[in-house]
């Protein structure tokens, strides 16, 4: 079936064309790390591209590739590379589009370890990084040099929530010849598609909205254009930071929900970012729905809804948020977000912690910040729990 006119809704059910011969309702795994050549001759078809036969699954597989024709048509772009995790795709982007003598300019508020490489591993290969807050874009413009390639943005950020203007940096991108990568983990497809404002690449981490339910890591590149997906793949392929079947398999089955999760997920959030708001104990909250949120109106302008990630602050500092995060018992203390149940962290002791303390703070991510990312559950209970844990905060 066409599924290119088809609404999101649909095309997470539809999309990715498979069709079994057996009958199977269902994508199937296929479970196999080679495939067989019906003859030598084919089997050198395959190798020199005059066939796109099946080789061996680090090169692809039946199974991820449906994965991959599904969110490539989600996020409109020509193709997709499945990646064994999110830091995978990072690193697939950065190995495939850097090279020594290169600069790379990135949100200063991203997921820690997609800065932490550059800083500590990729300048060993001569590779410079600048990290600036991108939702102001004339901080882009300030930190171009000669050498930079790459204008790397997570929008909203981790942990920040702050947000850029895809528009506004992708024209500065091409004025200035960048490649613009954009990390949309925090707002998935259903939410928001960089490329129709002219990105180049899409990463994600399938761990968080895109499988939804906690129980597999994996990740994935979306190229806008033939000649990217090539460089990209052949990247992963060296690499060897490919997807396994069975985690295509979950998420596949995990996407189809996507909407309706994120639909309850993010009515959900804007009821608790509304209670929080007010709370006396509360000294600060950002939430993209809210109109106190420094980007509430470019969010309304490029997203198609605000999403279920809330970060805030503490009158009482990070002790305050200490004791909310002991107390709270619904909502369970662990890093990765964009599940159905409601996770609660704390950045700056962990998903940030490698972060320089200079830097957390430059960009945002104070000791005082409290993560909260909210699931599906039923929105009276959660606000019950967060109230009794900030009842017990003296
Ligand atoms: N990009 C973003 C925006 C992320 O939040 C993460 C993981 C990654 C990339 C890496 O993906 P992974 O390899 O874990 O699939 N973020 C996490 C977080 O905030 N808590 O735990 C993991």
């Amino acid at each position: 079936m066409d599924t290119k006119n088809l609404g999101f809704n649909s095309k997470l059910i539809h999309a990715g064309g498979y069709k079994d011969k057996q009958g199977s309702v269902n994508v199937p795994i296929f479970q196999s790390s080679t495939f067989q050549f019906e003859s030598a001759e084919e089997g050198a078809r395959c190798f020199n591209g005059e066939s796109d036969g099946y080789i061996y699954t680090r090169l692809g597989n039946p199974t991820i590739n449906v994965l991959e024709k599904i969110i490539a048509e989600l996020e409109k772009g020509y193709g997709a590379i499945g990646t064994g995790s999110g830091m995978g795709a990072v690193n697939t982007v950065y190995m495939g589009l850097l090279k020594k003598g290169d600069h790379i300019i990135s949100s200063d508020a991203v997921y820690g370890p997609s800065r932490v490489v550059l800083e500590e591993k990729y300048s060993e290969f001569g590779i410079e990084s600048s990290f600036v807050n991108t939702s102001n874009s004339e901080n882009i413009k300030k930190a171009i040099k000669p050498s930079t390639k790459v204008l790397y943005l997570e929008t909203p950020a981790n942990p920040t929530i702050e947000i850029s203007d895809l528009k506004k940096c992708s024209e500065i991108a091409k004025e200035n010849n960048l490649t613009m990568v954009v990390d949309n983990t925090f707002s998935s497809p259903y939410l928001q598609r960089p490329i129709e404002f002219g990105a180049d690449v899409v990463i994600h981490s399938l761990t968080k909205f895109i499988n939804g339910h906690a129980d597999i890591v994996g990740g994935i590149v979306v190229a806008k254009d033939e000649q990217m997906y090539k460089k990209l793949r052949s990247t992963m392929i060296n690499l060897g930071c490919n997807m396994d079947p069975h985690q295509a398999f979950l998420v596949i089955r995990g996407l189809k929900t996507l909407g309706l999760r994120i639909d309850r997920a993010q009515e959900n959030a804007m009821k608790i970012a509304e209670y929080l708001e007010w709370h006396p104990k509360i000294e600060w909250i950002k939430y993209p729905g809210l109109k106190s949120h420094p980007q509430h109106e470019l969010a309304k302008k490029q997203m198609n809804g605000f999403g279920s990630m809330i970060s805030f602050g503490l009158k009482g500092g990070f002790e305050a948020g200490k004791t909310l995060m002991n107390n709270v018992k619904m909502a369970m203390l662990a890093v990765s977000l964009g599940g159905v149940e409601s996770l609660i962290e704390h950045p700056a002791s962990m998903t940030h912690s490698k972060v320089s303390q200079a830097d957390k703070i430059k960009a945002g991510i104070t000791d005082g910040l409290v993560r909260y990312s909210v699931g599906i559950e039923d929105v009276d209970d959660l606000i019950s729990d967060l109230r009794q844990a900030l009842d017990k905060i003296k």
